[in-house]
C-alpha cells in the first residue's frame, strides 16, 4: 500500500491504492507511519519524496473502509495524528508531488511538504464539510498559516475543488510542473536536498511551525536555542569552510 524505493539519498514513498485513489485506510496510515519512521533512522535517506500511484495523490478517508459501521472517531483519528507528527516532526526534508486529485486528509498529508510540487492535472479539495466533518490531519493548524484566515474559511466551509494553478496562486503549492516531468523535477529537487544541510532544514522547518504560537521575544528566544544547534552542526563549519575557500560545500546532513 505504500511502495518504497531508495534513490541517491532519496526515500520515494508512493501511496498505492490506485484503484481507490489512494484513499487513506489504517493499514495504509501505519505503513506511511512506519516507512516515515525508518527514513528517520536511516542515515542514508537525507530527504523524504511523497506522491501518489496512478491518476490521484489520495482522496482522504477511504470511505467504505467501516462499512455500515461508524468508527470511534477519536481512535481513528490518532491514525492520522500519528501519521502528521511524523510527518511535521520528519527529521529529513520531505517533498510532496501532488499528481492528481487531493482531497480531505489526503489534502491535508499533501500540504505537510516542506516543498510541494503539482502536475497541472492535480486538484485539492478540503471536503470535510461535504460529508460533514471538521477539517483533520492538521489542516485546521497549516491551512489558515499557509493562505490566511479569511481563505482558509472559504476552503474549508464551501469546500471547492481548486486547479494546480488556483493551489499555486495561493500558496497550497510552490510549482506546477508537466505531468510527465512532476517526479523527474520532485526527484531532483529531494536530491538536492539530500546533499543539503539537513538538520538546518529540519529545524528551520520547526521554527517557522512553532513561531504561529510564540511572542516575538519567544520566537527570538527559540531561533537562538536551534541557532545554537545549527552551529553546532559539522554541515554549519563545512559550509563556512567552503564559502572562505571560494567552494560548493560538501554537507554530511550532520
Ligand atoms: O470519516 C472519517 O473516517 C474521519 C476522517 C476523515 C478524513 C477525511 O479525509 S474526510 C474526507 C474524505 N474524502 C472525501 O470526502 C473525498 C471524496 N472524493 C471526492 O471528492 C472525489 O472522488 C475526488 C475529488 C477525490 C476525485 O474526484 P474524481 O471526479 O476524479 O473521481 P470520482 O469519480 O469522484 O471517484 C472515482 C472513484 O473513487 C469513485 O468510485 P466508482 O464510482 O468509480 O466506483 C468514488 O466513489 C471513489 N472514491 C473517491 N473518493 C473516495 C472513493 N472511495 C472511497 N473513499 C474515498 N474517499
Amino acid at each position: 500500500m505504500v511502495l518504497k524505493e531508495k534513490r541517491e539519498g532519496v526515500l520515494l514513498l508512493t501511496l498505492n491504492r490506485p484503484e481507490k485513489l489512494n484513499a487513506l485506510t489504517g493499514a495504509l496510515l501505519e505503513e506511511l507511519y512506519q516507512a516515515l519512521a525508518e527514513a528517520n533512522q536511516d542515515p542514508g535517506v537525507r530527504a523524504v519524496l511523497l506522491t501518489g500511484a496512478g491518476r490521484a495523490f489520495s482522496a482522504g478517508q477511504d470511505l467504505t473502509e467501516f462499512g455500515e459501521e461508524k468508527p470511534d472517531y477519536e481512535a481513528h483519528l490518532r491514525r492520522y495524528n500519528k501519521v502528521v507528527a511524523a510527518m511535521s516532526g520528519l527529521e529529513k526534508p520531505l517533498v510532496v508531488a501532488v499528481n492528481g486529485p487531493a482531497a480531505g486528509a489526503g489534502m491535508s498529508l499533501a500540504l505537510w511538504g516542506d516543498v510541494r510540487l503539482a502536475a497541472p492535472g492535480a486538484t485539492f479539495t478540503t471536503a470535510f464539510v461535504r460529508i460533514g466533518l471538521v477539517p483533520d490531519s492538521g489542516m485546521s493548524f497549516l491551512l489558515p498559516r499557509l493562505v490566511g484566515l479569511a481563505k482558509a474559511q472559504e476552503l474549508l466551509l464551501l469546500s471547492p475543488r481548486l486547479s494546480a494553478e488556483e493551489a499555486l496562486a495561493l500558496g497550497l503549492v510552490h510549482k506546477v510542473v508537466p505531468a510527465e516531468r512532476l517526479m523527474e523535477e520532485a526527484l531532483a529537487l529531494a536530491q538536492t536536498l539530500a546533499q543539503g544541510p539537513t538538520r538546518a532544514y529540519v529545524l528551520t522547518r520547526k521554527l517557522l511551525l512553532e513561531t504561529y504560537r510564540l511572542s516575538l521575544e519567544e520566537a527570538l528566544g527559540l531561533e537562538a536555542i536551534l541557532q545554537g544547534e545549527a552551529g553546532r552542526t559539522l554541515d554549519h563549519e563545512e559550509g563556512v569552510r567552503a564559502f572562505r575557500e571560494k567552494r560548493p560545500p560538501r554537507f554530511q546532513g550532520r
